[in-house]
């Protein structure tokens, strides 16, 4: 296997990543600002087939429609060029002082209809551009203190804005999913659908909950100190992931939007696994973008941002290749064996069996030997040793 991207492979990238000026809260930028026609063809050049963006990443906020006319025109030119789509977009609801108290969920209710206007707008947009997927990350939605925000009544907000935005999609055609990007914490104290099960359980209550899914963050499922591969699986297993930013976090702390596989690398390893692996009969068990929401360390010029995105395709790559290797080696298959691990796939009934088959089973409960059932080895470390060795090039 190669770590050439190709176009197959579907890595994309936001804009808002390589073009982040690396202003943080204790210090100015370190760069100056990206053109977006020079992100294009630098990320096709580093073997992205995608781009993604919030509205104001391509449009400054503000700017009027000629201004607008003309950079939207200049970045469609550099997509035709390029041969890279726009899998992907997203809307600003965070940076603009309007939205300090939230956009969708804000107290003010003036605002939250602003904010529903200004995604609307972003959709016609993006569906001119071929866009499938709105990624909806509400940074802002939340809380400092629990006296300021009635929760029940922010998520009945909340829940009327996705509804009327997926009503204005099928309405005009659009045919967007939608995909809830969970975060628990930063920039509001306390953020609104904290972690990908809070966010799959309120799709639930939407009116078209099918078009509804979730963008989890590597990171930020790591800040609420949850373990990433498991919350990927259970929302493929939902039916849910929509979409996935790919990045690394070094545990609870600030979000650090990492290279991915800078932060966690044993969970980074699994999850490519899970990803490409992990479905019926060992095929993919997600087929969508493979999307980088990193940030660029604020110590790189840009030899290192283009090196940095660079970084990111490498690592899934060669995650990939271990992964593969993993799954080849007979020893592993032998050690997966012997923990039982495809065991797990068979019912617990038998088929046809309910209740009365089981009461009246004596070897599932009289005769069961729970002492010895007890005192069995599941060989769980020699496997994850063998999966270490794998991904350390060691075997
Ligand atoms: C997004 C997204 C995030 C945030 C963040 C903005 O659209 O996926 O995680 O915005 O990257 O800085
Ligand atoms: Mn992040
Ligand atoms: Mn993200
Ligand atoms: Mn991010």
């Amino acid at each position: 296997m190669s770590v050439q991207p190709t176009r197959d492979d579907k890595f994309s990238f936001g804009l808002w990543t390589v073009g982040w000026q690396a202003r943080d809260p204790f210090g100015d930028a370190t760069r100056p600002a990206l053109d977006p026609v020079e992100a294009v063809h630098k990320l096709a050049e580093v073997g992205a087939y995608g781009i993604t963006f919030h509205d104001d990443d391509l449009v400054p906020f503000g700017a009027d429609a000629q201004t607008r006319d003309g950079i939207v025109a200049g970045f469609k030119k550099a997509l035709d060029e390029t041969g890279l789509i726009v899998p992907m977009i997203t809307t600003n609801l965070f940076t603009h002082p309007v939205f300090k108290d939230g956009g969708f969920t804000s107290n003010d209710r003036n605002v939250r209809r602003y904010a529903l206007r200004k995604v609307l707008r972003q959709m016609d947009l993006g569906a001119e551009l071929g866009a499938k997927t709105l990624v909806l990350w509400g940074g802002r939605e939340g809380a400092e203190y629990d006296s300021a925000k009635d929760v029940q009544a922010a998520l009945d907000r909340y829940r009327e804005a996705l509804n009327l935005l997926a009503q204005y999609s099928e309405d005009r055609g659009y045919g967007f999913r939608f995909a809830i990007e969970p975060k628990p914490n930063e920039p509001r104290g306390d953020i609104l659908l904290p972690t990908a099960g809070h966010a799959i359980a309120f799709t639930q209550e939407l009116d078209r909950p099918e078009l509804f899914g979730i963008n989890p963050e590597v990171g930020h499922e790591q800040m609420a100190g949850l373990n990433f591969t498991q919350g990927i699986a259970q929302a493929l297993w939902h039916g849910k992931l929509f979409h996935i930013d790919l990045n690394g976090q070094h545990g609870p702390k600030y979000d650090q939007d990492l290279v991915f596989g800078h932060g966690d690398l044993l969970s980074a390893f699994s999850l490519v696994d899970l990803l490409e692996n992990g479905g019926v009969d060992g095929a993919p068990a997600y087929e969508g973008p493979r999307h980088f929401d990193y940030k660029p360390s604020r110590t790189e010029d840009f030899d290192g941002v283009w090196e940095s995105a660079r970084a990111n395709i490498k690592m899934y790559l060669l995650l990939k290749e271990r992964a593969k290797a993993f799954r080849a080696d007979p020893e592993v298959q032998a050690a997966l064996a012997a923990a039982k691990v495809a065991e797990l796939g068979v019912p617990t009934l038998n088929a046809g069996e309910s209740y009365t088959e089981l009461l009246a089973d004596r070897s599932a409960f009289e005769d069961f030997d729970a002492d010895a059932a007890g005192a069995q080895g599941y060989h769980f470390v020699k496997l994850n040793q063998l999966a270490i060795e794998h991904l350390l090039g060691a075997r």
